[in-house]
């Protein structure tokens, strides 16, 4: 990768020296695209003064200028002439920037227009000698365009909101929606308070930054959960937004997302809201216009019958206010005919809460892909934009990259290309790296709301070639070649983001991350080591290979369990779509082949991985495509973020797979009269059901005394007569193997994903059907550097020696084997060593 950059730069240099040479730079891309830049002939030198009439620009705009030129010029000087006001598009940011040989001119439409124009420019001589002639006209397609940290989990900190309100400016994203699930003062039970001062004091300080970079900072609050529909709670949002007036707060919001019980009542909210709009916004004058988030804020959760929710919404709230909405799901892609459906009924263009990349529903995986599936024909049924970022605002900015040139130039959007451009715009020092990292960090792998996203595009044709032509039992060289180098790229950019990156921040962000991917690169490489010793029937290097990188399988597993501990999504998943499962499918391949012996293939190609498995038990819509997290030795429900409802006779629970027993299970449903409407229950055919002894207080238990249990269905019913509500905090089993089963069944069922153990207290032995007994055999084993003694026994039972050693892969003669129905295999190691196969010769 080094090398290719290297002979990638040398031209360009030469080409910047002959262009400066006939005094004409091409000039570079603009972010977000202007609608028009015309380049014409000429260049003006960057050392030029320029006049500026005194008191014809704001002096901050001024400063600003005067990072990319010199403004110290006298009257006979080039003239830079800044027309505020003056701009025939009236919409707040649209300007017009002229570069000639008369001087430069911007035509604004308002201050924040100036800025733009200003970002503009400073992108046009970034770097470059002169200042090209050109002639810009530019304006915003979406009036709202920006970001609502609306995500629960840790909120961002002073320092990222800040760097991202600077990020914002640059590329003229207008809007920060401030509205963290788990901040106490924004939602129950602080809405109603003061904030304290320190928090008082950030907040001030994130206005004066937000208006800096002419981004509005819109407080949201989220008080649906407890509100009380009369007077004083009218008047305690009233005092809050007051008190938020006095920290510098100009825009408002008022969230009633994911809540249930009486404030879920959309004339009410619109009461409350109106009241806002008259006894707030149209007295205060200098506020700019209120935006809701409703409770059916997207088209999967709300109610189609005519009349309902969002009809009256559509009828009762001022028209000046507008309505958020997430699409046809929570987590969803925005298309028009979705905007046209709900802007019916709420009688006015949706303001889009887009939810990504936020990651709080999958809070193991990052989305670092590009931002598609946005209509970019959807102008003009959307008043608003914003995204909901993940809690990690610095490797956010690659999604909101292209949420800002989408939201500005709609119909020049690409979102591939904008993805592409977000890594040398973000991480300049290791663009390559970082677009590799990001390719396969994107999918946020199984999750409630259904939604995934493309990962390793460009690989996983080769993955799939290569795959189909070893399950026929072939080798593609090619394939393998350029896997080969994708995965040591991945180890690459593993070392080279945070040696390179100059932010800093970016990578503690995903430190954990580029930690899996280096070990994913690592279990890759190996993995194709594997494939080629294999191909060239080395079979004794190959079985090193398969074990080193089992070593980097399990050292990821370990990983997956220390790091990013959280009680939602816990753990680091990487390549979790296409790289991670093709290592293990090569792997499970290969390992098949040499399992079958000979290194024959297996026939017709497929695998005959475990069928059976553990799985999600529900009836209910809302949790079936909820995944499981599955340990070692637990089995866990995802947990969700909203309240689900549940209907009277409602389910929801586990069926353990054949080789499990439950041990215990622990849950939090948080629902303080769960002991009157719900009920525990386990089954051994999901027929007949008995209850099951819980501990229980408002919502929260166990169930511990499951010894003995083996049924294979455990569950939690609505037993009452009325639908309920309740949070999945947790629903957790603790599982034990049953582990009476033959040691003989996982060293000769032909599969290297099992295995048996042995230690020097734990001998082994395994029992050798008939046909094993007439062939040479090859014993499978991973020592690691332990010596292991096979053995059998005489009539007399006395040991009768058949290896002795280190070796991993050893061959037993057929003429040794005569009349031995037993292997015996002893070591004087503490750890507990392998026996994987036992395979003919
Ligand atoms: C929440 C939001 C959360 C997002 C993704 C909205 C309007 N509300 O399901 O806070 O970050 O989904 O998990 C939501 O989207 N609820």
């Amino acid at each position: 990768m080094m090398l290719n950059f290297k002979r990638r730069l040398i031209p360009i240099f030469l080409c910047v020296l002959t262009k400066v040479s006939i005094a004409q730079e091409v000039p570079p891309a603009v972010y977000p695209k202007p609608h028009q830049l015309q380049v014409e002939q000429g260049a003006i030198p960057r050392g030029e003064a320029f006049y500026v009439k005194p008191g014809s620009v704001n002096p901050e705009l001024q400063e600003l200028l005067a990072t990319v030129l010199k403004l110290d010029g006298t009257k006979k000087a080039l003239p830079l002439k800044v027309l505020k006001g003056k701009s025939a598009d009236r919409r707040s940011g649209a300007y017009q920037l002229i570069i000639n040989k008369e001087g430069i001119k911007i035509i604004a439409a308002d201050d924040r227009a100036v800025f733009y124009a200003a970002q503009t420019l400073i992108q046009l001589v970034k770097g470059k000698s002169t200042l090209p002639v050109v002639s810009v006209t530019d304006y915003p397609d979406v009036p709202f365009r920006g970001t609502v940290e609306g995500f629960y989990g840790d909120p961002w900190t002073q320092e990222d909101r800040i760097a991202q309100l600077r990020f914002y400016g640059q590329l003229k994203l207008n809007t920060y929606i401030y509205g963290p699930k788990d901040d106490p003062y924004h939602s129950s039970p602080n809405w109603r308070l003061h904030y304290p001062e320190k928090e008082e004091a950030e907040i001030k300080q994130l206005v004066q930054e937000a208006k800096k970079n002419y981004v509005d900072f819109v407080w949201a609050i989220h008080p649906g959960k407890d509100i009380k529909w009369n007077l004083e709670d009218s008047t305690a949002v009233l005092k809050k937004f007051e008190m938020m007036y006095g920290l510098g707060v100009r825009s408002f919001a008022v969230f009633f997302d994911d809540i249930s019980g009486v404030g879920t009542d959309a004339a009410k909210q619109a009461g409350l809201l109106n009241y806002i709009q008259y006894e707030f916004v149209n007295k205060k004058k200098d506020v700019t216009p209120l935006i809701m988030c409703p409770t059916e804020y997207n088209k999967g959760w709300s109610n189609p019958k005519p009349g309902t929710y969002l009809d009256i919404l559509g009828e009762k709230l001022d028209p000046a206010i507008h309505i958020m909405w997430t699409g046809n799901t929570v987590v969803a892609d925005i298309t028009k005919e979705g905007l046209e459906w709900v802007n019916k009924r709420i009688r006015r263009p949706a303001f889009v809460w887009w939810n990504f990349p936020v990651s709080d529903y999958v809070r193991d995986h990052l989305l670092m892909g590009p931002s598609y599936g946005i209509d970019t024909d959807a102008q003009k049924e959307m008043s608003g934009f914003v995204s909901n970022p993940m809690d990690k605002a610095e490797p956010s900015k690659t999604a909101i990259f292209g949420v800002a040139l989408y939201t500005w130039n709609m119909k020049s959007y690409q979102p591939e290309e904008a993805w592409v451009a977000s890594h040398r715009y973000i991480m300049p020092e290791a663009a390559e790296a970082f677009q590799l990292f990001n390719a396969h960090n994107s999918d946020p792998g199984p999750n409630g709301h259904r939604y995934r996203r493309t990962e390793s595009v460009e690989m996983q044709p080769y993955t799939l070639a290569f795959l189909k032509s070893l399950n026929e039992g072939a080798y593609s060289i090619a394939d393998a070649g350029r896997l080969k180098a994708e995965f040591q790229g991945m180890i690459a950019a593993a070392t080279e983001i945070p040696l390179k990156s100059q932010n800093k921040r970016l990578v503690e962000q995903i430190k954990p991350w580029l930690i899996q991917f280096y070990q994913l690169g690592k279990a890759g490489v190996a993995v194709m080591e594997l494939a080629e010793n294999w191909n060239k029937k080395s079979y004794t290097s190959a079985w090193a290979q398969y074990l080193i990188t089992e070593g980097y399988l399990e050292k990821m597993a370990e990983l997956d369990q220390k790091m990013n501990l959280n009680p939602y999504q816990p753990g680091v998943k990487t390549g979790s779509l296409v790289m991670t499962p093709f290592v293990k499918a090569v792997l499970l391949a290969i390992g098949q082949q040499m399992a079958a012996g000979n290194g024959a293939a297996v026939a017709g190609g497929t695998l005959t991985g475990d069928k059976d498995q553990t799985t999600l038990f529900t009836n209910n819509a809302k949790l079936k495509s909820q995944p499981l997290q599955i340990g070692n030795q637990s089995v866990a429900i995802s947990p969700a973020l909203e309240t689900i409802a549940l209907q009277p006779g409602d389910y929801f629970g586990l069926r353990l797979h054949s080789n499990l027993k439950a041990n215990s299970l622990s849950f939090n449903l948080e629902s303080p009269t769960l002991a009157n409407w719900g009920s525990f229950e386990s089954s051994a055919d999901a027929v007949n059901w008995k209850p099951l002894a819980v501990e229980e207080k408002k919502g929260k238990g166990m169930a511990s005394q499951l010894e003995g249990n083996h049924d294979a269905y455990i569950r939690f019913r609505n037993k009452s007569d009325q639908t309920q509500h309740f949070y999945l905090r947790s629903f957790k089993m603790e599982v034990k193997t049953k582990n009476e089963t033959d040691n003989g069944v996982f060293v000769l069922d032909g599969n290297l994903a099992t295995y048996s153990t042995f230690s020097i207290n734990e001998p082994g032995l395994v029992h050798l059907p008939k046909d094993f007994q007439q062939t040479d055999l090859r014993l499978l084993l991973r020592l690691k550097g332990e010596t292991v003694t096979v053995f059998s026994k005489d009539k007399k039972g006395k040991e009768v020696i058949l290896y002795e050693g280190a070796a991993d892969d050893i061959k037993i003669e057929k003429s040794a084997l005569k009349k031995i129905d037993t292997l015996y295999f002893k070591t004087n190691a503490i750890e507990q060593l392998r026996i994987y196969e036992i395979a003919k010769y």
